[in-house]
């Protein structure tokens, strides 16, 4: 065997020996029941939803099904005044009289969007009589079930409960360890209207969601047509005691006495069919849905049932594993809210950092399903029927947020709710543009919906720098190409993603208006900041915002690659070429920070949580430290003056910041600010309150920390923080299909392990000079090595040894 060989295998050996270990533990766990609902455990199957209190006498078990929104299909011409306004918005704009151009932006607003609604509460009540030991609630995201049990003289108890995707219900199984010892009662309500119905050994909850989101609205500013001729949403939720070995009783509750197990199938649905059908007179048999739900279950054994959904779950979430510095899991047995404690005090707790990243992809495989509606503000759960801002689909960053993480930590199929929803919002958006601004393509607006809705919010109350931002449809169809380089599906480019991209480019083509010898956007915002003219007044209303251009350039160059890749639309692609030439470019301020405004403006608000000025350094990719040093230094400067503080979902979009600057220990620190002043006990996000972009922001964050691969070569540990000294992740996933499993040591490189999934070239930028060479170059800022792949086939690199 050759030296290089033997080195080689010693260095395989070192490294699968290293990190044979396990895992960091990955459950949440607590020693007493949650006293709200920020400190109750999240289940899900995509569809239902269940936040799970683990209280003893008197549990609660909140439900949501993802379809139970108020109102029915988006007026399509709610405003149609609105058009009139424009090109004097634009004159006054023009001017440089902001003031005026802000009273007409308001007018053109329409309807606010719909809200997300609870579907029902479980309450389990339980008489205990005795002094109450050993308690325990946990949330294994390995299984993706909580369990909740303690002792009572001696006597054990425990729920186990889950959301399965195969069976489309939540099950529940309480058992005692003494016989006969298991008595409870169950009943189901809720805040909205409803009936309930107990007979047998069943619960029947019906409903109705509201028909307007918020029916105080009052006056209404605007009058809008009244097309709304259809009656709300439908809904169910039901409860079956599936098997028992004690004695089934109702009353105003359902009574099991004397059981020693007692198993109960959830279940729930609505009338929803589809975007655009009347929930009411089009809507479809929620009663039947929900139902058939429980008889196709009941068919099989609770082990069955258990099976299939671990089965079903861990297909998605063994896809990825990670583990920071020996001993992280030192404190696994710790009250996880204990951990948080300590953990916001200065503790050191690797294994909570991983255990974080990883709820991150928990909650998105708990909210996002294939077939289903895509993660709102708060995924799937929420118990408030007015809750904060609707929770929604906020597309001025944080729908697009809740998608960061899914391509990089293997979880690509659950973008599909996603991508039909943009198909959705295409649809929809076609009639804005027209209606609203008489343009080709497809508009967004800021807030959206199930049904939705594209029009800008406001009611014209609205304040501009949110309501009528319309950048929407170019920034979600980032999403859209981002799903085919991740994946390589040319049929989906060409037939799916490819229409819907360039449908959004019309509008922009049709939107933008020249300035000053560029192309500019106006009206413009740069969501949801002002700042200051030198006039000294305060305006929320630009034009071309430095966001609204990086915007529309990431779409522009997106197109101009996917034509060419599908050999396409030439005549098409290369007007955008010579469009996105004119674009006015990125400007530096005097502080040597990126611009945000039209002019080298002082913000009101320098720490204003949205960073948009940066999208092009992320999730855009038009700036880094690997293009060009000018701008990404700029981005910096801007990343300093804005500070280390803000809202969730603000300290996760740094995170991703930082590590795209390259700067581990800064993204690592925005990571533990999150952690300690944005995180809730259930390590539910907090803006506050709880919303869920903030957990997959910082997912997406820590993977781009370990692996980047935006600018077309696929960097390995570009920014390791120093405290994450040894580790390793397997199952990342770069852009060409490629996963990556990569070990350190002492913040070094000790080996990458890769596999192909499509063959293509594969190129590589590392820290450290790789022992395997292939087409190698040292760069300034790596060493860079190119081959070319075989599709199925692993390649194994490991780093030149120091001597
Ligand atoms: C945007 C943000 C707010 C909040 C809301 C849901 O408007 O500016 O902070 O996250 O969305």
């Amino acid at each position: 065997m050759r030296l290089f060989n033997l080195i080689a295998l010693f260095y395989l050996l070192y490294a699968s020996s290293l990190f044979a270990q396990q895992p960091s533990k990955l459950i949440l766990t607590y020693n007493k029941p949650a006293r709200n609902w920020d400190e109750a455990l999240p289940l899900g199957n995509g569809r239902l939803g269940a936040m799970v209190f683990g209280r003893v006498d008197s549990e609660l078990i909140q439900l949501n099904e993802e379809t139970l929104w108020t109102g029915g299909p988006a007026e399509l011409n709610p405003n149609p005044q609105a058009p009139q306004y424009l090109s004097d918005i634009r004159n006054m704009l023009f001017k440089g009289d902001n003031g005026s151009a802000v009273k007409l932006m308001r007018k053109m607003q329409g309807p606010n969007t719909n809200m997300y609604q609870p579907l029902a509460n479980l309450s389990l009540l339980q008489n205990i009589n005795g002094e109450i030991t050993d308690y325990s609630r946990t949330l294994d995201i390995s299984q993706a079930i909580a369990t909740t049990s303690f002792k009572v003289d001696g006597v054990g108890y425990k729920r186990e409960i889950f959301s399965s995707f195969p069976d489309q219900v939540i099950v529940l199984r309480l058992t005692s360890t003494v016989k006969n010892k298991l008595s409870v009662s169950f009943s189901l309500g809720n805040e909205l209207k409803h009936e309930v119905h107990l007979g047998g050994n069943q619960i029947v909850l019906n409903g109705k969601a509201r028909i307007e989101a918020d029916e105080r609205r009052n006056p209404k500013p605007l009058v809008f047509s009244d097309s709304l001729h259809h009656n709300g949403m439908r809904y169910q939720a039901r409860m079956k005691v599936m098997s028992t070995d004690g004695k089934i009783s109702t009353d105003s509750l359902l009574h099991v006495t004397g059981a020693s197990q007692i198993l109960v199938i959830i279940s729930g649905a609505t009338s929803f069919n589809g975007f655009d059908r009347y929930p009411d007179k089009d809507g479809l048999d929620e009663h039947a849905k929900a139902l058939a739900f429980i008889e196709r279950a009941e068919k099989k054994s609770f082990q069955l049932i258990r099976k299939k959904h671990i089965l079903d779950y861990q297909n998605y979430f063994d896809r990825l594993s990670i583990k920071v510095n020996e001993g992280d899991d030192m404190l696994s047995t710790v009250p996880t809210d204990e951990r948080l404690e300590r953990y916001k005090k200065g503790g050191i707790d690797f294994g909570l950092e991983a255990l974080y990243f990883q709820f991150g992809r928990y909650l998105l495989i708990s909210s996002s399903r294939p077939g289903g509606i895509p993660a709102n503000l708060q995924g799937i759960w929420n118990p408030l029927i007015r809750p904060s801002w609707r929770s929604n689909f906020t597309t001025n960053i944080n729908v697009q947020m809740n998608y960061w993480p899914a391509e990089v930590t293997n979880l690509s199929e659950l973008t599909e709710p996603l991508i039909r929803q943009i198909a959705h919002w295409a649809k929809n958006g076609s009639h804005t543009a027209k209606n609203y601004y008489g343009v080709r393509g497809w508009v967004l607006h800021h807030n959206s919906d199930i049904w939705a809705q594209t029009n800008p919010v406001g009611e014209g109350n609205g304040d501009p720098k949110w309501a009528n931002w319309s950048m929407g449809s170019p920034w979600v169809s980032q999403h859209l190409y981002e799903h085919y380089l991740f994946t390589g599906d040319k049929k989906y480019l060409r037939e799916v993603a490819y229409p819907l991209m360039k449908g959004a480019a019309l509008f922009c083509l049709d939107w933008l208006v020249e300035k000053d010898e560029y192309l500019i956007t106006a009206p413009s915002t740069s969501p949801e900041n002002s700042y200051y003219l030198p006039n000294g007044n305060k305006e929320v209303v630009t034009m071309g915002s430095t966001m609204d251009l990086s915007i529309i350039r990431d779409l522009f160059s997106n197109l101009i690659d996917a034509g060419g890749i599908l050999g396409i639309d030439q005549e098409f692609t290369s007007l955008l070429t010579r469009t996105k030439s004119k674009l006015r470019p990125l400007q530096i301020g005097k502080k040597g920070n990126l611009q945000e405004w039209y002019g080298d403006f002082e913000d009101v608000d320098p720490q204003h949580r949205h960073v948009s000025h940066l999208f092009g350094l992320h999730p855009g990719r038009e700036i880094s430290p690997l293009l060009d040093t000018v701008f990404s230094n700029a981005a910096k400067k801007s990343l300093l003056i804005r500070g280390d503080e803000g809202t969730g979902w603000s300290k996760a979009w740094k995170i991703n910041f930082w590590a795209r600057l390259l700067d581990g220990d800064h993204a690592y620190k925005m990571y533990q600010e999150l952690l300690k002043t944005s995180t809730l006990n259930n390590l539910f996000d907090t803006h506050p309150p709880f919303q869920i972009d903030g957990n997959f922001g910082a997912t997406a964050g820590v993977a781009e920390m370990f692996l980047q691969s935006h600018l077309g070569t696929i960097q390995l540990l570009p920014a390791l923080p120093i405290a994450w000294k040894t580790g390793y992740v397997k199952g990342l996933v770069a852009r060409g299909g490629f996963i990556v499993d990569l070990y350190w040591k002492e913040g070094r490189l000790i080996r990458a392990s890769i596999l192909s999934k499509n063959g293509g070239s594969l190129k590589l930028l590392t820290n450290v000079p790789l022992k395997k060479r292939h087409n190698y170059e040292q760069k300034p800022r790596g060493y860079s090595n190119i081959l070319a792949t075989k599709a199925g086939k692993r390649y194994e690199f490991i780093p030149e040894s120091d001597n």
